[in-house]
């Protein structure tokens, strides 16, 4: 069966544009991909890292929840994944961020991700793919922390086809 699936993107070391553009060249191999606008957004955590590229996808996919978790992460990998500190900087995040309307808790996953509702890098990509999307009834464009985003769009052309 196909799901609507979301993924956010982030990453803060290494030639950013370039390695979200393969992400989401990657994503693409799994499904059928719609890509936000890029961003560049303040670090959420600690302060003394750069600042982030931040983009979101959408993936129509017939994997599983934990099948899909399985890619995001061997993508992380492939990309020479760098993850110095929690919060910190790294080369490539991928987050399964929305499966459907389905709430998952396990070991390995939470769906929806933790603070999706709390974070304007992930909410802006969000509302750019879908505008009147839910999460448990609530709609995401009406959350306040959008009234005073702190990020900036970086390119909403086609960024990801190079
Ligand atoms: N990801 C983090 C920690 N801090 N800050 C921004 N702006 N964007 C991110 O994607 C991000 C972050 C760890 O995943
Ligand atoms: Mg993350
Ligand atoms: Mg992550």
């Amino acid at each position: 069966m196909m799901t609507v699936t979301y993924i956010g993107l982030g990453s803060n070391l290494g030639d950013s544009r370039q390695i979200l553009a393969e992400a989401v060249q990657k994503l693409a191999t799994l499904g059928a991909v719609k890509t936000s606008r890029l961003y560049q957004s303040p670090p959420m955590g600690p302060q003394d890292q750069p600042n982030y590229l931040n983009a979101a996808v959408q993936l129509v996919t017939d994997l599983e929840p934990l099948a899909l978790l399985d890619e995001l992460q061997r993508f992380e990998q492939e990309s020479g994944r760098v993850r110095l500190r929690r919060w910190g900087e790294r080369t490539l995040d991928l987050d399964l961020l929305m499966y459907g309307e389905e709430q998952i808790q396990n070991e390995r996953l939470t769906v929806p991700h933790i603070g999706v509702m709390e974070r304007d890098f992930v909410l802006m990509p969000l509302l750019d793919l879908e505008a009147n999307l839910q999460i448990k009834g609530q709609l995401l464009k009406d959350l306040p922390i959008l009234q005073h985003p702190t990020l900036s769009v970086l390119d909403d052309g086609n960024w990801a086809n190079i």
